[in-house]
């Protein structure tokens, strides 16, 4: 086993402290996983990274249908691998693809034996299976990497969801046979001491709480080193992501690691992380930064969005957020910010991405170090989650 994963006690509500030890390094959980899509934190330097929050990202997340496409796998483990090729040795995790082909390419075909689908660069055509995602991520070479799943569009009806989370659980038995039989042909295997990478189940099920049961319980037959709740923040309201993510918390294992995909609002990853989800990961600081989206928050510590490209911040001498502690908030002005992305300054795009990635990794901390102080407080009797 190349991974552990120890917890202290359960908080009330649900949350735990954990450490998530990876072949590149120790994650301390709950964690926020900037995303890396294509072996870059979208204009933001691997050095920068590594001083987001107090410490820095622990670890990052990269796309396999992104790298498989450009610049192509084979080219990457010829690198050594996506750490060596991105200078990132911190751990990674790499999704299966799934999700990806299924929101970005065109001229999607699903067979039980995989997914045929166009390329969304040049509209040359691919074809993943299961075989072929783990293929494409042992070469990779991310700690940790994602079963081939497939995520069923909102709304959907029972049988339709009932029936892609039925190919969902075949390609999760294929995903781990192929990669069980691979795990040595990882690139960095002989010099990490014979150390692989994991594999994570995804539970899929919809809105549909009786198949997300199932769902987990057939993944947990194959007995994975950690499990993720996906087709969730895929445009239902807020109140069902949350009901599917405490059910499915209930059903999942509680001495392994359970990752939210793809969620959330900041108040949303600190909900979460509080309920006993472990690991999240999510474009939106990133993505809304480089639409001059900036979170911050006010004098009683709610969150607050900032659009920076508004007139009133034209003369504005302050920082984003006084109390954010960020490089950027420590060095520029909202006027200066403002004038940046007004202009389409490059920088404008860097700077916005900086802060919120520091405003979500510090918000995880500031969670994590609650915890820690919740179960101090409560000592050994709080074992078990009261709500
Ligand atoms: N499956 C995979 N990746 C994902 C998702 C999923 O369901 C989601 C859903 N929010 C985000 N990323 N493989
Ligand atoms: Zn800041």
């Amino acid at each position: 086993m190349s991974l552990s994963f120890e917890i202290g006690k359960v908080a009330d509500g649900g949350g735990r402290r954990g450490a998530l030890v990876l072949p590149h390094g120790v994650v301390e959980t709950p964690v926020f996983m900037p995303v890396g899509t294509a072996a870059s934190v979208k204009a933001v330097e691997q050095g920068v990274i590594e001083r987001l929050g107090t410490s820095g990202a622990q670890i990052i997340l990269a796309n396999t249908y992104h790298l498989y496409l450009r610049p192509g796998h084979e080219l990457v483990a010829r690198m050594g691998g996506v750490h060596k090729f991105m200078s990132w040795e911190r751990p990674m995790l790499t999704d299966s693809g799934g999700f990806q082909v299924f929101s970005l390419s065109s001229l999607r075909k699903v067979t039980p034996d995989g997914v045929e689908f166009r390329s969304h660069l040049d509209g040359s055509k691919h074809f993943f299976s299961p075989e072929h995602s783990m293929d494409v991520q042992i070469a990779l070479g991310a700690d940790v990497m994602m079963v081939f799943d497939e995520c069923v569009e909102h709304p959907a009806t029972y049988e339709r969801t009932r029936d892609s989370m039925a190919l969902t659980h075949a390609w999760a038995r294929r995903s781990r046979g192929h990669f069980e039989a691979n795990k040595e042909r990882v690139p960095w295997f002989a010099e990490r001491g014979g150390k692989t990478q994991s594999l994570f189940g995804i539970v899929q099920g919809g809105m549909y709480a009786n198949l997300r049961k199932e769902s987990a319980e057939r993944l947990m037959e194959l007995d994975l080193p950690g499990y993720a709740i996906g087709g969730l923040a895929v445009g239902e309201p807020r109140e069902v992501t949350r009901e599917m993510i405490a059910r499915t918390l209930e059903w999942l294992p509680k001495d392994k690691p359970r990752y939210v995909m793809g969620v959330g609002y900041p108040d949303e990853i600190e909900e979460y992380a509080k309920m006993g989800v472990d690991m999240m990961d999510c474009v939106l600081p990133t993505r809304a930064g480089r639409h001059g989206l900036l979170f911050a928050r006010d004098g009683d510590g709610a969150v607050v969005r900032m659009n920076i490209k508004r007139k009133e911040y034209a003369e504005d001498q302050g920082p984003i957020d006084a109390a954010c502690g960020c490089m950027v908030c420590a060095r520029y002005s909202r006027a200066y910010l403002r004038h940046l992305f007004v202009a389409g300054e490059p920088l404008a795009l860097t700077l916005n991405s900086v802060h919120n990635l520091h405003f979500y990794l510090a918000t995880m901390e500031r969670v994590r170090k609650g915890l820690a102080d919740a179960v101090d407080a409560f000592g050994e009797f709080n074992t078990e989650p009261t709500s």
